[in-house]
């Protein structure tokens, strides 16, 4: 099974809070992730959270769902090997947003074979923790463990006085939830994992020294490395956060975003998983990127044209 790689979309991303829009860049960047997936004959693509903005208004995000459907049914209804989406949720995909798209495609229920093996030929959506299997043509069998980004909604039954009690609540309970999840899998099946959260350490915007206080955060050996392979969300450079495993990566996002990535280039990665396992070292491709200058604010006569304020993380 060849699996295609990708996520932190942000479709309708606005820069630096001031109105420049991006949505014409990030296109530019899905069009070349279509065109891999055509030419690679890609089985799953993973779109590994936060697909939209959390700023985004009902237009945009109208917009935003048409031009994924524009530009990837050609991928699930690929003729002779239709193509499957698999997306989780990020920390910004309004959950209502989600749960609506969500309840809309419940009503085309995507009922799965006897043996639980997801329909093939569409996108999968999930905001909860889930493990899915999925056949390939030749009927090799993978499953996935999908990890949404932990949300207020799982912690409903919980307390928590401060933000990083509720961080650590949320770490918690998504410890809990991956536990499950990997006690209900299938020892004799691959395994993928599908996360958008942080790994400490990771490099990028301050080399992400965040705590507890800031977001919700795992240390290198907090999750499990015997996946083979593990699809990450959430740092917009892509990275191996796990030093001689390159089965682990965040794929990063699919274009310039803010000033805290000016420098990356933005790929996608593509890795083939067989019955026995992976088959090799992922691939990078590249990706189409715009370049970014930095602005001296004191310079500019007109401090309103641009703003200093990147977004803070992923
Ligand atoms: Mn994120």
């Amino acid at each position: 099974m060849r699996i295609l790689h990708t996520g932190d979309w942000h479709m309708n991303a606005i820069l630096g809070g001031k109105r420049i829009e991006r949505s014409s860049d990030i296109i530019r960047s899905l069009e070349q992730i279509a065109a891999y997936l055509d030419e690679r004959q890609v089985d799953v693509m993973i779109v590994a959270g936060d697909v939209f903005c959390d700023r985004s208004d009902p237009e945009a995000l109208c917009s935003a769902v048409g031009e994924i459907k524009r530009i990837f049914t050609p991928f699930l209804i690929r003729k002779d090997r239709p193509g499957t989406i698999l997306t989780i949720s990020g920390n910004h995909d309004k959950h209502n947003f989600f749960q609506t798209l969500r309840h809309a495609m419940d009503l085309a229920p995507a009922v799965p074979t006897p043996e639980g093996i997801l329909a093939s030929g569409r996108l999968h959506l999930f905001h909860r923790p889930n493990l899915v299997k999925i056949a390939d043509r030749v009927g090799t069998t993978v499953q996935f463990l999908l990890m949404p980004y932990p949300q207020e909604y799982w912690l409903k039954d919980l307390e928590y006085d401060t933000r990083a009690g509720q961080h650590r609540a949320k770490q918690d309970r998504f410890t809990k939830y991956l536990e499950l999840l990997r006690a209900k899998s299938d020892q004799a099946l691959p395994s993928v994992l599908v996360s958008h959260i942080l790994i400490q350490g990771a490099k990028g915007q301050g080399d992400y020294r965040f705590g507890i206080e800031q977001d919700v955060v795992f240390s290198r050996t907090d999750i499990p490395t015997e996946f083979e392979y593990i699809a990450y969300g959430h740092i917009h450079q892509a990275q191996t956060p796990v030093a001689n495993a390159p089965w682990i990566r965040y794929c990063g996002s699919v274009e310039r975003l803010d000033g805290g990535d000016r420098n990356d280039e933005k790929t996608v990665a593509v890795v083939d998983i067989g019955p026995n396992g992976r088959i090799d070292d992922p691939e990078v491709l590249p990706l189409p990127f715009s370049p970014m200058a930095r602005y001296n604010m004191a310079n500019l006569t007109n401090p309103n044209v641009l703003s200093p304020n990147w977004s803070e993380n992923g």
